[in-house]
């Protein structure tokens, strides 16, 4: 049996892949396991049968068996122990491949998901145009030490590892915002990312949703 994972019915990135049932399908791309998708909409996300899968009524969920998941990073992590492809065999690399997840996931996203989010949702209220200055900052000099760890790296540590499927599913938020003109190596980062054939076939699976749910409207 595959597993099943859970993504939006008609996701609001409008097909950009920026929801993250993204990084999941990328993973189960990546190591090569058919998968299928139970599509909510937000009501069905706030349902009592959904929420017995996930605690706060969200997407994406896992289900393999008797196991059901909630949160990406521990999706990502699930699957990248229980298939080849995701992390190293070396015990040492292995643990630093996860330590990349925890990092995209606690000390990258956080200042980028403050900016975006202001960015957004924020323009109206009284302390936007004061607070914004100092959202950006902590943004750039985040993205400043990340770019200087990359280098003229590939990946973050030697092969390709979950590490980096979970930091540029987060990077690539920002990729509408131009920030990252400014850090051409993270730039070149994402798009090798985005160049793999594993996020072709699972940015286009997301966006095949989204692309007939807007022929349905
Ligand atoms: N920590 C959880 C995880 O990593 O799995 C966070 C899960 C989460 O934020 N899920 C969002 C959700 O279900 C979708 S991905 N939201 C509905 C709700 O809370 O009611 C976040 C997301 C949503 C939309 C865009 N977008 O439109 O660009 C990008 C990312």
């Amino acid at each position: 049996m595959s597993p099943i994972i859970t993504a939006f019915a008609n996701s609001p990135d409008k097909g950009r892949g920026l929801a993250r049932d993204m990084q999941v399908r990328w993973a189960l791309e990546e190591v090569g396991q058919p998968y299928d998708v139970r599509l909510l909409s937000f009501g069905e996300m706030k349902e009592a049968a959904h929420r017995a899968l996930h605690p706060f009524g969200q997407i994406p969920t896992y289900e393999e068996g008797d196991l059901a998941l909630f949160e990406s990073g521990a999706i990502v992590l699930h699957i990248a122990e229980r298939y080849k492809g995701l992390l190293p065999n070396d015990a040492n690399a292995r643990s630093r491949a996860i330590g990349w997840m925890f990092s995209a996931l606690s000390t990258v996203e956080p200042p980028l998901v403050n900016f975006t989010t202001a960015k957004l949702f924020e323009r109206d209220t009284s302390w936007y145009e004061a607070r914004l200055p100092s959202l950006e900052k902590s943004l750039r000099a985040r993205l400043t030490e990340l770019s200087e760890r990359l280098g003229n790296a590939d990946w973050l540590d030697g092969e390709f590892s979950a590490g980096d499927l979970m930091m540029i599913g987060v990077l690539r938020r920002l990729s509408s915002s131009g920030i990252l003109d400014d850090f051409p190596n993270i730039k070149a980062y994402v798009a090798r990312g985005e160049a793999r054939p594993a996020f072709q076939r699972a940015f286009a699976a997301q966006l095949a949703v989204f692309t007939a749910a807007s022929g349905a409207l």
